[in-house]
């Protein structure tokens, strides 16, 4: 038998000995729903710069000096993320979980597909884009996809701060502007869903990791601790990753055609 045939026949035993397996999942999984991935050929950190995109400083800077440039950033992201549709993987992985095997997943993605495919139970590691926060109570606040594409269209056009800063969300609580929760580099993760995230990877007795190059932490050392832990561990990805040395058996290929061969 060819060795891909093996270790689809070998992951597909794995599976069907799971009653509690969950899905660790990363930018991968959303590729072929046309949300580019980080790392990698055709990856966002190619062209974009981390220190200035990605981390709170970066973007207190560029909000204070160039709130244009952090607007067509934020709307080439929010453009893509808000017209994307979950793909074969994200259904089945929602199958796979109301026929009782996959008790969760525990994404990195800010997209929400996970959710628009059907999944019930997700922890959502680095935020999501439609949910936002005050940045003087902390308060949530649910933001429309319609409303944010206007701000964001009206925000390309300002040319003063002050114009700028109008059109940001205000919280209904205390009046504070809005951001959205996404979590940059150097900043905590959300503490309520990493407790879930905990809780679910530590009852797991098979762990799905799929579309992630595994190297931002402290999200792939709750994988690589849950494979330590013994649980049959599947890897779903391109190529090999950091997390393939933890892996029992590495799917290579697209999520998307992969994971439907493996669940159906
Ligand atoms: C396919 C496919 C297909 C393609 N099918 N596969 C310990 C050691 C070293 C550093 C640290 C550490 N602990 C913390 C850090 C610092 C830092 C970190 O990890 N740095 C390393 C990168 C060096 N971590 C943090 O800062 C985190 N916070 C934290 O630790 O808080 C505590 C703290 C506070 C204060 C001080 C110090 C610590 C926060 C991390 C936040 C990550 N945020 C981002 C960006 C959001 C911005 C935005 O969206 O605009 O989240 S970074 C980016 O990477 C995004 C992702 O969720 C995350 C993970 O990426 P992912 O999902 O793995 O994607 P890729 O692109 O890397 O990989 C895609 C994979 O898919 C590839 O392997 C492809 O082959 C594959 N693929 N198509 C299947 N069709
Ligand atoms: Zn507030």
């Amino acid at each position: 038998m060819p060795k891909v045939l093996a270790n689809l026949e070998h992951a597909r035993v794995l599976l069907q000995q799971a009653k509690r397996a969950v899905a660790f999942t990363g930018a991968g999984i959303s590729a072929e729903s046309g949300i580019r991935t980080f790392r990698g050929d055709g990856g966002l950190w190619n062209e974009i710069d981390i220190e200035t995109f990605a981390t709170p400083w970066g973007v207190q800077k560029l909000l204070q000096n160039e709130p244009q440039t952090y607007c067509k950033y934020l709307d080439m992201r929010a453009k893509i993320i808000y017209n994307a549709q979950p793909n074969a993987a994200h259904y089945a992985l929602a199958r796979l979980e109301q026929r009782g095997i996959l008790a969760g997943i525990v994404t990195q993605n800010i997209d929400n597909l996970h959710d628009a495919a059907g999944s019930k139970t997700i922890f959502k590691l680095h935020g999501d884009l439609k949910t936002w926060h005050c940045l003087t109570c902390g308060a949530h606040a649910q933001q429309s996809v319609d409303d944010l594409r206007q701000r964001i269209t009206a925000a390309q056009a300002v040319t003063t701060r002050a114009e700028f800063l109008a059109l940001l969300p205000r919280c209904k609580v205390c009046d504070g502007y809005l951001r959205p929760s996404v979590v940059l580099f150097g900043e905590s993760l959300p503490e309520d869903q990493v407790h879930g995230a905990m809780a679910l990877l530590g009852q797991s007795d098979c762990l799905l990791i799929i579309g992630t190059s595994g190297v931002v932490e402290p999200a792939a050392s709750f994988a690589r601790q849950t494979s330590r832990r013994g649980v049959p561990t599947i890897e779903i990805n391109l190529e090999p990753s950091d997390l393939s040395h933890v892996a029992s058996v590495s799917l290579f290929g697209k999520a998307g055609e992969i994971l439907p061969e493996l669940v159906e």
